[in-house]
């Protein structure tokens, strides 16, 4: 695993570069989602994919960018999920994004991942990382190196709301739960970064991110194996938690296919307590 996790140094230092002096704009293919790629998802998704298959721990690798699984090296450990540029659509407005790596044993779901790997991309650049059963660390990259900060641990309470999803598609008690939030004084911290805004909760040690299930899409948009589990097991490992629509644990969701996406909410004890409420029979 430390091996990995160094690798990870190596590819996010990469993709910071390609960041503040690649290309912009779209390329001419688009991802499993439909979405049109941009030039910067397909090149940090090579990025990854060269660096990966330099290590014989990794039996397979499965990325946002790819339709189907690459299978590397046959006796390898571990299956590695990865979005390789999450929020990609907002670098050209110059705001933090994010790459996420979900590293995943004997089976693809939340009881399979066994350790959570993401990097922001920000005024600073930072990693957390997170083994099952150990609390998450913060590493901050300075002086040439990935140097330990602290250990990230959640108050049962916060002050932030992040709500995704278009809001004029939000069921009836999704946009009575957000209100009651901001009518308790909650402010709104939401970029459009799912990377930045998640690390904010942590590091701000509360608070909820949201991105419910719509009208137009009741499945919600995130995908369960690149961007979903990873946070789920950093935040409960933090002391926070991370639930569905149905307020079960993400850690024990088991996808229907590779790019399956799911509802999810992630926060500190008090506001995932207030989702299970507004959720309940709903
Ligand atoms: P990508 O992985 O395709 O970049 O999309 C994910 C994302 O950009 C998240 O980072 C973010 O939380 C969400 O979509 C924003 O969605 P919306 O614009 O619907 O709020």
């Amino acid at each position: 695993m430390k091996e990995i996790i160094k690798k990870i140094e190596t590819i996010a230092i990469d993709i910071d570069r390609l960041i503040k002096e690649g290309e912009s704009g779209y390329s001419q293919n688009s991802n499993a989602t439909g979405d049109v790629q941009l030039k910067l998802d397909v090149q940090s998704d090579t990025i990854i994919e060269e660096h990966f298959a330099t290590m014989p721990q990794i039996k397979a690798i499965i990325s946002e960018e790819k339709e189907e699984q690459l299978d590397l090296h046959e006796d390898g450990e571990y299956t590695v999920c990865y979005d390789p540029l999450d929020g990609s659509s907002i670098v050209d407005f110059n705001l933090s994004v994010g790459s996420i790596f979900g590293i995943y044993k004997d089976s693809l779901d939340g009881k399979g991942i066994v350790a959570s790997i993401y990097v922001v991309y920000g005024p600073r650049v930072e990693m957390v990382v997170t083994i099952r059963g150990q609390k998450p660390k913060l590493y901050r990259y300075l002086n040439g190196a990935f140097r330990e900060q602290r250990e990230i641990t959640m108050d049962t309470k916060g002050k932030i709301n992040a709500p995704g999803g278009t809001q004029k598609n939000w069921y009836p008690h999704h946009k009575a739960l957000i209100e009651s939030l901001f009518n308790e004084g909650y402010r709104l911290r939401y970029s459009g970064g799912m990377v930045p805004d998640l690390h904010q909760v942590l590091l701000k040690k509360g608070g909820l991110f949201s991105y419910p299930g719509t009208t137009d899409k009741p499945k919600g948009k995130l995908r369960a194996l690149f961007e979903v589990i990873p946070f789920a097991l950093t935040f409960t490992q933090a002391g926070g938690n991370a639930i569905d629509d149905k307020g079960v644990s993400l850690l024990e969701f088991s996808p229907s296919f590779l790019h399956d996406t799911t509802p999810c909410f992630f926060g500190s004890e008090y506001e995932i307590n207030k989702v299970k409420e507004a959720y309940n029979g709903a």
